[in-house]
């Protein structure tokens, strides 16, 4: 007998998705802005099915995506944010509580949540993942976010 499979589709009309975006290195953040709105249109979500949620860093990214999430509002969010080492130790405890809180308010709420949060060692790494060399990391948040809506669909029976 064939196994079965699941495998999420890229088809994003009639999601609702919110986008949390940090200010913080707002040079970048709006770069990850425009990626994952695009990848969002270009997808099938509606304009008017997006909202868009500014704060002012990666570290107010967790409690925000939880209450997105526990609003019951949207079906996936994408969460945006750059952090970049430099000189301070602040990049470990801002990175760290980002990247563990986005995950347990996935975890606690179900609802489907991209890290598009950069974590780099420079400005040169960052601007390579908004849209220069590496490509764009929120165009690729958009397509994760989608795509694991659907496949959240189908194991749920949604
Ligand atoms: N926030 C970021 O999004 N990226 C950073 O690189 C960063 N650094 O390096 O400090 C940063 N700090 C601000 C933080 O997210 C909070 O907004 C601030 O501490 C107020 O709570």
């Amino acid at each position: 007998m064939p196994h079965t499979e699941i495998e999420g589709a890229l088809e994003g009309k009639g999601l609702r998705v919110a986008v949390a975006v940090a200010r913080f290195n707002s040079f970048i953040t709006d770069r990850l802005l425009g990626g994952a709105l695009d990848g969002l249109r270009r997808s099938g979500v509606a304009e008017t099915d997006v909202t868009v949620v500014r704060v002012p860093g990666s570290w107010e990214l967790p409690v925000t995506v939880k209450a997105l999430a526990e609003s019951g509002k949207y079906d996936g969010i994408i969460c945006l944010g750059a952090v970049i080492r430099g000189e301070t130790p602040h990049f470990d405890y801002v990175a760290g509580e980002a990247a563990k809180g986005i995950g347990q308010a996935m975890m606690a709420t179900g609802v489907p949540v991209a890290f598009g949060v950069l974590t780099t060692n420079t400005l040169e790494q960052a601007i390579d993942r908004a849209g220069a060399k590496s490509g764009n990391k929120g165009f690729d948040a958009a397509a994760t976010v989608i795509e694991m809506t659907s496949v959240l669909r189908q194991i749920r029976g949604t």
